[in-house]
Formats: structure tokens, sequence, C-alpha cells
């Protein structure tokens, strides 16, 4: 799914219209009917999340922060001179240039995400507060192989970046398969750093994802608003409600959508039924353990090689080395 959004990303016009459509259609007939939370991200949606970032209960964004900012000179030796650093689903620059700052020369940034928008801006963003620095942005589905840059290639290594917690929103086997294609791209020697949200108590995590303001069920919706809008839909918004809930079990937040009445929707000409309470499902946000997200890594080829967390461990950031028996890397122009 996420090609994610945090992958969050606006998806681009038309090749991607008829996918939404299919996967919507296809979603809302399923059972339970589900939508993949990468359609959050229209506009309006990624608007909305930049919002969920500023909020006081959603801690993830802040906490991260604050590692980077205290850690950055030893997640910093992490990436030495002459390295490319690649950062998966780059969005906003905020994060990386804390990064950048930490480090010495490098041979390229590569920001590499869906939305070509996103990567101009980024790019001309930069430009003035790094000069020096070359920025060769790939647009491309982070969750698929795909291949970088020469100069990235001809560096002697390739540092992965992918912070944010947006592993979170893949399921298991999926981020699985993301580590194992995140390490074919990057190629031998190559080190990944990744933002992952931690287990914690159920208050403070239920309450991240059902903010006092309405901020989180205002995303949620926007879906419905988008699907309206993009698919000819006819949603009633005042007809559905919001609900997210840690699951103990899974170790995920889940948002749904929950129709408040039995009722008959329309979308793209196709009728579509919903009992009283019966939900939309929108978005796994997994949560990982130091442990946890360390077996999945070793299980694609990785090895741990550091951990940083905030004082109340709520959040973590942590660097995974390439196992030495990794397949060739991609070599592209
Ligand atoms: C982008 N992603 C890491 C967010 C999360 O926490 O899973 C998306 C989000 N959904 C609701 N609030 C934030």
């Amino acid at each position: 799914m996420v090609a994610l959004a945090r992958s969050r990303r606006i998806q681009t016009q038309s090749d991607d219209e008829s996918a939404f459509e299919a996967d919507v259609l296809s979603g809302l007939g399923a059972t339970p009917k589900r939508v993949a939370a990468k359609y959050f991200y229209d506009a309006t949606g990624s608007l909305l999340f930049e919002r969920i970032t500023e909020l006081p209960e959603y801690y993830p964004t802040r906490c991260e922060m604050t590692i980077l900012r205290d850690r950055a000179a030893d997640i910093a030796k992490l990436i030495p001179q002459g390295a490319a650093l690649v950062e998966f689903g780059s969005g906003s620059s905020k994060k990386v240039r804390i990064v950048l700052e930490a480090v010495r020369r490098l041979a390229a940034y590569v920001p590499v995400d869906i939305c070509a928008e996103m990567l101009e801006q980024e790019a001309v963003d930069l430009q003035p507060d790094f000069p020096q620095l070359k920025v060769l942005p790939v647009q491309a589905d982070i969750a698929q192989p795909f291949r970088l840059p020469a100069p990235a290639m001809a560096a002697p290594m390739r540092v992965g970046f992918f912070p944010g917690s947006t592993i979170g929103n893949f399921e298991p086997h999926e981020a699985a398969a993301f580590l194992r294609n995140a390490g074919r791209i990057l190629g031998k020697g190559a080190t990944l750093i990744i933002g992952a949200d931690l287990i914690k108590p159920v208050e403070i995590l239920n309450a991240a994802y059902n903010d006092a303001a309405g901020v989180t069920a205002a995303f949620n919706l926007n879906l419905l608003v988008r699907i309206n809008r993009e698919l000819g839909g006819d949603f009633k918004l005042d007809t559905f409600e919001h609900h997210a809930f840690y699951n103990r079990e899974r170790h995920r937040i889940e948002m749904h959508l929950a129709s408040l009445k039995r009722q008959k929707v329309k979308v793209s000409g196709e009728t579509i039924e919903f009992r009283t309470g019966e939900t939309i499902h929108t978005e796994n946000s997994y949560k990982y353990s130091i442990e946890s997200l360390g077996a999945l890594a070793r299980g694609a080829g990785w090895q741990p090689a550091g951990v940083w967390t905030d004082e109340r461990n709520y959040f973590s950031i942590q660097a995974f080395t390439l196992s030495e028996r990794r397949t060739t890397p991609q070599v592209g122009g």
C-alpha cells in the first residue's frame, strides 16, 4: 500500500486516477470494506496531515525531531564523507535538513518520492541553504524497485533515510518487502536509518489518533470528500464517523470510518450498501519495539547498527547495515 503515503504522497494525476477508482471500488466491494491509506493524501489531506503533526496529542513528529536534533552528531557518524544519502518518501525537507547540517560533504542527496511537485519544491527549498549539495531527485514508488542516479551509484556507499514512521503504515509483510527492496537499491555496504514509532501505553496511542480538535477525524473523513469529488460519489459526511483505536494483539492503531446508519452510497455509478456501524478500514499504523523492528530488518538482510530514542521512549531512530551476502545493486543513469 504505502507508496505510501507518507506515502502521504499526493497522487500524480492521470495514471493514478484510474488506479484510485479501481482500488476504491474493489476495496468498498470487499468484506470488510477498506481503502488504502495512501489515498488520504490529496492536497487537503496533505495539509491536514501537516496540521496533525503539530497537534499536542500527536507526539511522533516532535519526538523524532528532538531525537534528530539531539543525536545528529552520532547519526552523522553513520554517513561518511563522500556517501550518497537516499531519502525514501522525502516529502518536506524538515528532517533531512538536520542530517544534512551534521554530515560532511556528500556525493549526492537523492530524495525519492512519488510526487514530482513535492520533489521539485524540496530541491528548490534546499538549494539556498546547501548550495554545494548535489540534489538528484528520483520520482518513484518507494515500495517498488527503482534505479539510483549514476553519481549515487558511483559513491563508495549509500545511506538510506526513512523517517516519519512511514514504515508503520506498511503491513508487516510490506515492511519486510520494503526493507529487502531498499537493500537491493542501496547495495553493498549500505546503511539504513529508519524512524519508527514505539509501542507505549494505550491511552497515549489512542489520544494521538483522536485529538480533541478533530483534525484526525477531518483527515479521515476527507477520504470520502475525495471520493465524492474524484469518483462522483455521494457519501454524506455527517452519516460517517471517525473511529481510531489501538489493537493490542496486532500492535497497531486502526483507523476506520463507521456508517452511522443503514444506507446506500453511489461511487462511480456503483451502489455500495452499508449496515449501521459497518466500517471502511482506512489505515493501520503499526507500532514497533526495538526488538520487533530489529527482527523484521534481520529477516530482510539488515543488521542492527544503532538505536536512539527520546527520553520517554515514545519514538525511535534505528540504524541498520546491510549484511554481507546481499544481491547486486541496481545501477541506473
Ligand atoms: C504518516 N503516518 C506515519 C501517520 C501515522 O501516524 O501513521 C499518518 C497518520 N494517520 C493519522 N494520524 C497520522
